[in-house]
């Protein structure tokens, strides 16, 4: 559907209860929380679904719209949500509405569903579907874009990053959004068990190949030494590339239930989808990656081992 159709729609339509994706990020709590912001200022009922997953940096942005424990819905959407096997957990139900960026979304919501994959982020969809409802957004609406549209860019460096998206910027800056609070709250801000944790995988990087192939392992024990929960783990796997002189980097971390994940990142002269379907895996050209049952040492060994096995001649 298109964004006026979506905002008819949504103008039908009342007692909203908005989903979020699971291990939410910034795109889907800022876009949601602002989509329910601006149902709210048109007179509806609206709230987002209590995320049980929701991580510390993000809980604030959330916090003003999370569900009531008896709130009976009349209209569920999901927004940055690309399947249904990504409801939040403790959600079971359809969704009537979807509003995505997602090149694979899956459809779950038929012909309800406005999707558009050139977005970098579904904060630029929802801000349209706000100028569609209300035009301007009001501040706290701002603020809550920004914090998508920047968090799912990597702060506007992401390769996702268009003009449109420094455009969506400029209106969100416009209508008042704190860009000095969230860039450090959001950029420039981490917790000390996130430092630790950094240092100890950059004390650990091995190189191979005069320094192209650069490898990172995490651990439990290393997680545990740090003091560093999931939400210290952003990212991860952009650390072994920030070398210079890296071609392919490799992220090797230890899970909970005695699997190892890793995550290939190349500058595209090794097919990363390639080696990952090796493990098991997938993914694109440049990112993908695998999930394998075994130790992170003979993980990381057989990647490299795989990569050098696709080395370019
Ligand atoms: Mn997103």
């Amino acid at each position: 559907m298109t964004v006026s159709e979506c905002a008819a729609f949504l103008r039908g339509r009342d007692c909203f209860l908005i989903l979020t994706h699971q291990r939410p990020d910034g795109d889907t709590v800022g876009s949601a929380g602002a989509l329910c912001h601006c149902l709210r200022r048109l007179g509806k009922t609206a709230w987002l679904y209590p995320n049980p997953e929701i991580t510390e940096t993000y809980a604030e942005f959330a916090a003003p719209y999370l569900a009531p424990a008896d709130y009976v819905p009349e209209t569920v959407l999901a927004v940055d949500v690309a399947a249904e096997n990504m409801f939040p957990r403790g959600f079971s139900g359809k969704a009537e509405l979807s509003v995505d960026h997602h090149p694979s979304n899956s459809g779950f919501a038929g012909e309800n569903t406005l999707c558009l994959p050139e977005k970098a982020s579904c904060g630029e969809i929802v801000l349209q579907l706000i100028a569609e409802l209300a035009g301007a957004p009001c501040r706290e609406e701002a603020d809550l874009l920004y914090v998508a549209v920047s968090t799912d860019t990597g702060c506007f460096l992401y390769g996702n990053t268009e003009a449109d998206t420094h455009l969506a910027a400029a209106e969100l800056i416009d209508a008042g959004a704190d860009v000095k609070r969230l860039n450090k709250l959001l950029f420039r801000t981490v917790s000390m068990a996130r430092l630790k944790l950094e240092g100890m995988i950059y004390t650990g990087l091995t190189q191979y190949r005069e320094g192209q192939i650069n490898v990172a392992k995490i651990t439990l024990d290393m997680m545990a030494r740090a003091g560093a929960t999931e939400d210290d783990c952003d990212d991860l796997a952009n650390l072994a590339g920030k070398v210079r002189g890296n071609r392919v980097a490799i992220t090797v971390r230890e899970q909970e239930n005695g699997t190892c994940r890793a995550s290939v990142r190349t500058d595209g002269s090794v097919d990363a989808s390639a080696v990952c379907a090796r493990f098991g895996g997938g993914g694109h050209k440049m990112a993908a990656g695998c999930t394998v049952e075994t130790d992170v040492e003979t993980l990381a060994r057989a990647l490299v081992e795989a990569v050098s096995a696709a080395w370019p001649t």
